[in-house]
């Protein structure tokens, strides 16, 4: 049983460790390494044991952490999926259970719940220095430049994912302005880490006027990567832009009060997507005037969760595109880089982070 060293949390307590583990994967059909794993919330969130649904895989006290990805594969036994050794692959988060939705390849929408998530619930993730994999779970990335911006493959994919859900939810009524587009909508994106900012992209690639706030101001490197995107910043707490209402609201806060205040402005035929997820957030007071204005203006209220093998594939097509559109820009998305061994990243969050990675080469 190969021990390799990992990134570990006893899930669902909470804590970290960078230690070994034993994990046998020799025997799997491809051999990875990472090049880059990134942190999003949801790591910190089973760190500091705010996701009690997160578990150990059977036999194991501990988790490998990590489902961001974008690896190097070390070999691959058959070429089965076009996997080659020495190509660059992102693997699959989610892996299927037995519903209908996991036979079809929509474990995102998984109907039953037994499923798996690597790194998150009962599957060893991708923070460990050498690990195997089934080829169909893992998607190739054929350009080397987005070598590095390629770990965001994995959280783009879930915004691709809220946006298919938005072309369904959005056919209900026309949707779009006068001169049949979206130039006179309005969307606003609430909280300002990696996933609103890839939201606030996607938001501006169809054409939506488009706003990100939070409850205090951003730094210089955020204020910059904006306006270059073309995406308006306001501190909510000090100014209103409420005025002409919102046809998009997309929380990425998890905080019930904030995504009432602004479904409280959502215009007619409006769609607002929940995200944000933060078990620990305050609740707050819905009345009965709330459940009129969203029945009397045919709201539209989207959860949305993960992504299937599509969604990674559009998220590898935008990253390539925005690469090009914004270059360096891009780039500047990954803030923090840290070495396997310090992981003060999970416990700690620089409020200058957009997106913190941890480098397996350091
Ligand atoms: P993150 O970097 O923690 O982003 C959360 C953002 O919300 C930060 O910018 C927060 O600001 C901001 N925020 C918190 N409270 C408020 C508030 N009251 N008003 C305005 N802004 C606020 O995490 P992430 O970008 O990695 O992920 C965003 C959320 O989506 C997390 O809750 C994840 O757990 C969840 N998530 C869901 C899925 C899925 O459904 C996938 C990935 C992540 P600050 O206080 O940090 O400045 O598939
Ligand atoms: C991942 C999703 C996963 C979710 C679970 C996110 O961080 O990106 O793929 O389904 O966590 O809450
Ligand atoms: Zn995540
Ligand atoms: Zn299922």
């Amino acid at each position: 049983m190969g021990k390799v060293n990992s990134i570990t949390s006893p899930a669902p307590k909470g804590g970290v460790s960078y230690k070994q583990i034993s994990i046998e994967y020799e025997n799997m059909p491809v051999i990875l390494k990472p090049v880059y794993t990134g942190i999003c919330g949801t790591d910190r969130g089973i760190v500091n044991g705010a996701l009690q649904f997160a578990y150990c895989p059977p036999g194991y006290s501990d988790l490998a952490l990590g489902h961001e990805s974008i690896c190097k594969v070390v070999s691959a036994k058959s070429n089965e999926f076009g996997i080659r050794s020495g190509d660059l692959v992102v693997p699959q988060v989610r892996r299927p259970g037995k519903c209908l939705n996991c036979a079809t390849g929509r474990s995102d929408n998984c109907s039953d719940g037994d499923k798996h998530e690597a790194g998150i619930t009962g599957m060893h993730g991708f923070m460990r220095e050498e690990f195997g994999d089934y080829p169909e779970y893992l998607l190739k990335v054929s350009s080397d430049s987005i070598r590095e911006v390629g770990v965001l493959t994995e959280p783009l994919k879930n915004v691709e994912k809220a946006f298919e859900v938005y072309e369904v939810a959005s056919r209900r009524s026309i949707s779009t302005d006068r001169f049949g587009s979206l130039s006179e909508k309005r969307a606003i994106v609430i909280g300002t880490g990696s996933e609103a900012f890839l939201y606030a992209l996607k938001c501006r690639d169809y054409g939506f006027q488009t706003l990100i706030t939070n409850r205090h101001p951003v730094d210089d490197l955020k204020m910059k990567f904006l306006d270059a995107a073309g995406v308006e910043f306001f501190d909510y707490t000090k100014e209103h832009r409420d005025s002409k209402g919102w046809d998009l609201v997309i929380d990425t806060s998890g905080d019930p009060g904030t995504i009432l205040r602004f479904l409280r402005k959502t215009n007619n035929n409006g769609n607002i997507i929940l995200f944000g997820t933060n078990g620990k957030a305050p609740a707050t007071g819905i009345d009965g005037q709330d459940i009129d204005y969203i029945i009397e203006r045919n709201i539209f209220l989207i959860g949305s969760v993960d992504g299937a093998r599509v969604h990674y594939e559009r998220a590898l097509q935008d990253l390539e595109r925005w690469n090009a559109q914004y270059g360096d820009r891009l780039k500047s998305l990954i803030t923090h880089r840290f070495s396997p061994q310090d992981t003060s990243v999970f416990t700690k969050k620089d409020p200058l982070e957009i997106k913190s990675v941890i480098d397996w080469s350091m």
